[in-house]
């Protein structure tokens, strides 16, 4: 039988940032509530355990992760954005250096850091997973941020 290592989903201990874009911010305010709601259900109270940091947009997100890592105040960094196709190039310039840059982040600094960033078509797709009949990234997100935290412990520990 093998041994499985795996995260739970209780609450690991530490402080948590959420950096959240102000772009689109009708998206990404659902986003940050659905991710507060999930953090306090799992016991960490976001008065006291979650700090909010906004970054201008999406594409200055990985720059704030990066220095709400290397803080070490955090146990775990959930980016939160919402990256919208217009009718420019735009969008995949945003969406593809955001993605980029968050996934850089976390393997340079160790600190878990969530990809909770919405690249969507349109408006409504973008509507639809901020909270209605998607669900709500914000609070995937908040769940994968527990489930790092305590796999990271498990694998250092
Ligand atoms: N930022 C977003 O967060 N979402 C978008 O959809 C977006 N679009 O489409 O332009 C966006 N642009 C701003 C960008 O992230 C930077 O803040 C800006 O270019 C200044 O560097």
């Amino acid at each position: 039988m093998s041994r499985v290592l795996e995260g739970h989903l209780t609450d690991p201990g530490g402080k948590f940032a959420i950096v959240a874009g102000r772009f689109n911010t009708f998206i990404t305010e659902p986003l940050i509530s659905g991710c507060e709601d999930v953090l306090r259900r799992h016991g960490i109270d976001p008065d006291t355990r979650v700090d909010v940091i906004w970054a201008p947009g999406a594409f200055e997100i990985p720059m704030v992760c990066q220095a709400a890592a290397r803080s070490g105040r955090y146990a775990a960094v959930i980016s939160l954005g919402a990256v919208i196709r217009g009718s420019t190039p735009h969008f995949d310039f945003v969406a593809n250096e955001v993605a980029k840059g968050v996934g850089q982040v976390g393997l340079d600094t160790g600190v878990p850091i969530i990809f909770g960033v919405l690249t969507t078509d349109t408006i409504e797709q973008a509507i639809e997973r901020s909270g209605t009949k998607a669900g709500n990234k914000g609070a995937d997100a908040g769940m994968a941020a527990i489930e790092m935290v305590s796999l990271l412990r498990t694998l250092e520990g």
